[in-house]
């Protein structure tokens, strides 16, 4: 990661009125450790649903792509642990597609648990990891074999604003061909009260989650963050269908930066780290419309809380 660049967003963030700071930088080793537990709870029911997609439609999905060829490359923007593509790729294999699989994550450390999953799993399957940037080695892989399959899971999407995320969805179709597909995975909108759950969990990990981001920046950029001096708040609006997930100062108090920056902060003022946005179906259909892609299919878990897209150029 650029330091620099890290520094420069931080700083102006910490000038902005709401104060801010990007969630982009929540995922240090520490962070990334943080993230697997939440992965685990019972209250963040991401995952979950994310898997009883995959297990209930994996094979409809790779019939369905079979008619377009019969070698694939799966390119899976953000793949983390892999443990939920592995079964995903089960549906390819039954259905004997060959295929080669590519996972790009910026942290090479999951991406090392990746490709140790898919391989115990698959061991013939050919799959080459890429860290880094994802938008720059989506932008610079030349497509190989006869269909592509773009892959962007675990409601990442939800991390950027509906205006981000259609700029996003048509940065994706750059490099798709007529072939190609790309699914999407998005959280619905469901009881306010399951997802703010989600966001304000019980032990809270969440909030030892979004404040590493403070440890990270005394760490990295020499501040004197006292973490005991800030709490976690989160809360979702239903009429956006977006969490806002804030780090709020506990007392009037100055942090230091070691090059001399001093940043003010009322007691009860927030910091604004995170968005994680819930779709109603409407926006969806605007977001396809907007990126001018065709919505081929739905596949969505028993309750429909959570849904697979399957977009098509
Ligand atoms: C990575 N992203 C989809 C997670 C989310 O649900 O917004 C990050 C997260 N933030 C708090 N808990 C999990």
């Amino acid at each position: 990661m650029n330091m620099n660049t890290f520094k420069q967003e931080v700083l102006e963030g910490l000038q902005q009125k709401p104060k801010k700071l990007s969630s982009k930088y929540f995922y240090d080793a520490k962070g990334d450790k943080l993230f697997q537990q939440i992965m685990q709870l019972d209250e963040y029911y991401l995952p979950k649903s994310e898997l009883a997609i995959i297990k209930k439609h994996k094979n409809t999905i790779a019939q369905r792509l079979k008619k377009h060829g019969k070698s694939i490359e799966i390119l899976e923007l953000g793949a983390g642990d892999g443990s939920k593509t592995v079964q995903l790729l089960e549906g390819f294999v039954n259905q004997k597609i060959h295929l080669k699989y590519l996972p790009f994550d910026i942290s090479s450390n999951v991406l090392k648990i990746n490709k140790q999953a898919v391989l115990k799993k698959y061991p013939e399957i050919n799959i080459t990891p890429i860290p880094g940037n994802y938008f720059k080695t989506y932008q610079n892989s030349a497509k190989e074999y006869q269909q592509r399959l773009v892959l962007f899971l675990g409601s990442n999407l939800g991390n950027y604003t509906l205006d981000e995320s259609a700029n996003f969805i048509h940065f994706l179709k750059q490099g798709m061909d007529k072939n190609d597909h790309l699914i999407i995975a998005f959280d619905l909108v469901k009881h306010p009260r399951k997802i703010i759950k989600a966001y304000d969990d019980s032990k809270g990990v969440t909030k030892q989650f979004n404040l590493n981001i403070l440890e990270r920046i005394n760490n990295e950029l020499g501040a004197d963050f006292e973490l005991s001096n800030f709490d976690h708040y989160p809360y979702y609006n239903p009429v956006t269908g977006v969490t806002y997930s804030y780090i709020i100062s506990l007392e009037a108090q100055t942090v230091t930066f070691k090059t001399g920056e001093k940043f003010r902060f009322e007691k009860f003022e927030p910091i604004h780290t995170e968005i994680s946005k819930k779709f109603f179906k409407q926006e969806i259909l605007n977001l396809a419309h907007k990126s001018e892609l065709t919505i081929e299919n739905w596949f969505y878990d028993d309750e429909e809380t959570y849904c697979f897209v399957l977009f098509k150029k």
